[in-house]
């Protein structure tokens, strides 16, 4: 794409979007993803709304079509069949009316509603107010769950059941607590992303057995959430997660003003104290990052990855966090071609090609950028921002990109990195 002009990669984005478009949702790319996927389409949504109010709105009209009764949005919802993917709807075995999976994703929904609203409202899109509420009304109702759910005993902290919760499968984050989760299964796993991907950049044979254990654990449990949260070998309390719902309630808690009851806007605001509360009791000093708590061995999760800085989208840090966290981003930035890595160089867990354990995500540095940003980190945000617009201006619209390189990596024509491009180029 080194030849086009800023106009010709614009249009590229967008032709991105409509060839993923299965009628109102997109695809994150054809055959290897071939469904809706939850926070893929939210951050897809956040794209739309800059050119087209209207088809954002549908995006997330048609997310929560797969939205549960108890609030839970899954992370994919199956609204066709297809056999280029593994687990299918058949593994996964939930009785919702269009077939999802049973576990869910980071819920960056309500802070792309907030702006799908904001540019509708500017675009004097009819319906606006209609639509923005009852999405808002699915997104309180997501933050419920979620509190219900995954918050039991009130720590502050959503826990994440299933490594694929998380977003970042393979993360070393996880290796210890999915090392304790055995590898045999009742279902038989037959993988297709190798036959999509070189297996060299996909997560191994041995995270699926595991990934698989969990999924048959849990479909044992009837999707039942109590007895998920009891009978869970896979538990943690983690930041990323907590950090992504502390700030989509914050984005609801402004919609609110407007769409929300008095009794709405005080729980809201009761949620994100107990989120902010939870998220900074796990900051580090030592460690110039904060942590992810392990439910089960109790003990801090210290693999250092972006999770680690994902607090920043939602906390205000002090001078001396402020300070530690951007010297500490500064340093995984340093000898690589695109930061931020998902997991950083020095550590020995990284691998710059394999999936999570080191490539550069854009909707990662996305949100670090934004979460800078909020923290008065304004020239860092602008490099990562930079350098992630320049490892897609060369490489393409690629799922993730070696950060020692700037290859670009995994699927191609990939719609939230076509979404990160026209947000982060403006
Ligand atoms: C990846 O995850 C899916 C499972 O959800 C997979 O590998 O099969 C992750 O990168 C996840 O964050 C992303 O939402 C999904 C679709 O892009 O792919």
């Amino acid at each position: 794409m080194n030849d086009m002009t800023r106009f010709d990669r614009d249009e590229a984005a967008r032709a991105i979007l409509a060839r993923n478009d299965r009628g109102g949702y997109t695809v994150p790319t054809d055959r290897l993803y071939p469904f809706q996927w939850n926070w893929d389409s939210a951050f897809v949504a956040i794209g739309f709304a800059l050119f087209d109010a209207d088809r954002a709105y549908r995006e997330l009209e048609r997310l929560v079509e797969g939205q549960w009764d108890d609030g839970m949005i899954p992370h994919i919802v199956f609204h066709a069949p297809s056999d280029t993917y593994f687990p299918g709807p058949e593994v996964w075995g939930t009785r919702h009316r269009i077939p999802t999976s049973g576990i869910t994703q980071p819920p960056v929904f309500g802070m792309a509603l907030r702006q799908v609203h904001e540019a509708a409202v500017k675009a004097g899109l009819p319906q606006a107010q209609e639509r923005t509420s009852a999405l808002f009304q699915a997104a309180l109702r997501s933050h419920r769950w979620w509190l219900r759910a995954r918050d039991p005993d009130s720590l502050g902290l959503v826990a994440i059941l299933h490594p694929w919760e998380s977003g970042s499968d393979n993360s070393p984050a996880w290796d210890v607590a999915l090392a304790r989760v055995p590898t045999t299964t009742t279902t038989t796993i037959r993988r297709k992303d190798t036959g999509h991907v070189d297996a060299a950049m996909r997560p191994r044979d041995e995270d699926y057995q595991r990934f698989i254990h969990l999924v048959d654990t849990y479909r044992d449990c009837g999707w039942d959430p109590q007895r998920q949260w009891a009978a869970a070998p896979f538990k943690i309390a983690d930041v990323q997660m907590t950090a992504i719902l502390a700030r989509a309630t914050a984005d609801l808690m402004h919609l609110a003003e407007t769409f929300g009851s008095a009794e709405e806007r005080t729980e809201l605001s009761d949620i994100h104290r107990r989120l902010l509360d939870g998220l900074a009791r796990r900051w580090r000093p030592e460690l110039s990052r904060f942590v992810s708590l392990d439910l089960i061995s109790g003990e801090d999760v210290d693999a250092p990855t972006q999770a680690c800085f994902m607090p920043l989208v939602a906390l205000r840090l002090d001078d001396v966090q402020r300070k530690a966290v951007t010297a500490e981003i500064e340093r995984w930035h340093q000898g690589l071609i695109v930061g931020l890595p998902t997991t950083p160089s020095f550590s020995p867990a990284f691998e710059p090609k394999r999936y999570w354990r080191g490539p550069v995500w854009a909707v990662v540095n996305w949100l670090i950028a934004d979460g800078l940003r909020l923290n008065g980190a304004e020239d860092l945000a602008r490099r990562i921002e930079q350098g992630t617009v320049g490892a897609i201006e060369r490489a393409g619209f690629c799922e993730y990109f070696d950060p020692t390189t700037g290859e670009g990596l995994g699927g191609d024509a990939f719609s939230w990195t076509a979404a990160a491009y026209m947000v982060l180029r403006r």
